[in-house]
């Protein structure tokens, strides 16, 4: 199971940037005309996880498979997209399989890039809160069932650190998450390597990037929790799972099958496990808990499942 999250928000607005910067790749075809995006795009875009870095670093499996989340870009909505206007409608069926909604809303200023329909100076709080309305109004008429949402603020890169006072009344307004993300130096930073962007994020005085935000934020929002397995020296692979789950819901992510046979399952929390250094070791101290079918599941387990013929 990947998390899917769909984009929606005006014509215009930055979501093939925004869609493009998660995917690190230039996918979606971006433009300052409205309605630049007509086919659906999707994205798999691995989580970032230190943890699982480390214990890929500890292992040194042939294969590392980190957790991913799908985004999926569609079409710009209209006022009355709903009836059919512009293109969004023809794909908001794809935004009903969804598990959240990123719903990206224009807070840049940009002369070149039009605003669809907007009588307020683009930008203001005026805009935006209108925007953010007509989108909501057109998923409602187009029979889209309230999702969990994260309302992504494409603002200018010096505003991303103060939109606190617009933040808090969105969140308190539409009932959702809110992130400022510069979508555009997001996408520009596609072409940076690792080292040049921890330098940019040094001068933006930004902890993580915009992506890792709202992959981080879109976890939260769905309650999930993320769980580890090793196969032998073959594969190390993160998993999500809901809060609250079990290891026989963890069995089943994994394979069908591991759920059908499920006998027992092997845990540790991977701290734990880096701490001590081997699978091995961590056995021998009794550091490893022998689990049952109906154990919860915690965020950051290892979990080797005992599984019979
Ligand atoms: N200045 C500035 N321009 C941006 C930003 N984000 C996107 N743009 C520009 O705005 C234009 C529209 O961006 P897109 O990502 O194509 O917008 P979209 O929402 O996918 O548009 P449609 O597919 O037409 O609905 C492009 O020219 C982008 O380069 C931003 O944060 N700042
Ligand atoms: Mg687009």
């Amino acid at each position: 199971m990947s998390l899917s999250v769909g984009i929606v928000g005006l014509a215009n607005a930055g979501k093939s940037t925004l869609f493009n910067a998660l995917a690190s790749r230039r996918l979606s075809e971006t433009a300052p005309r409205p309605f630049t995006t007509i086919d659906p795009h999707e994205a798999v875009v691995p989580v970032h996880d230190e943890d699982f870095h480390r214990l890929c670093d500890l292992i040194k499996p042939e294969k590392c498979v980190p957790a991913t989340v799908t985004f999926i870009d569609i079409a710009g909505l209209v006022k009355d997209a709903h009836k059919g206007e512009g293109l969004g409608n023809q794909f908001l069926g794809k935004i009903r399989e969804v598990d959240a909604i990123v719903h990206v809303v224009r807070a840049f200023s940009d002369e070149k890039v039009s605003h669809p329909h907007t009588s307020h100076p683009v930008g203001s709080e005026h805009q935006i809160l209108e925007d953010i309305e007509l989108v909501n109004l057109e998923l409602e008429l187009g029979g889209i069932e309230k999702k969990p949402t994260i309302y992504v603020l494409n603002v200018d890169e010096e505003k991303v650190n103060q939109v606190g006072q617009l933040t808090k009344l969105i969140e308190e307004k539409f009932k959702g998450e809110v992130l400022a993300i510069a979508g555009k130096l997001e996408e520009e930073m596609i072409d940076l390597d690792n080292v040049e962007k921890a330098e940019m994020f040094k001068m933006l005085q930004w902890e993580r990037s915009g992506l890792e935000r709202l992959i981080l934020e879109a976890y939260k929002l769905l309650d999930l929790i993320t769980f580890y397995t090793i196969k032998g020296e073959k594969e190390v692979s993160a998993w999500s799972l809901k809060k609250g789950e079990t290891a026989l819901d963890a069995a089943g992510r994994v394979h069908t099958d591991f759920a059908k046979k499920f006998i027992k399952a092997e845990v540790i929390n991977v701290k734990s496990l880096l701490d001590i250094g081997s699978w091995k070791d961590a056995k021998e101290k009794g550091r490893v808990g022998l689990e049952g079918k109906d154990y919860v599941v915690q965020d950051k387990d290892v979990i080797e499942f005992k599984v019979g013929q």
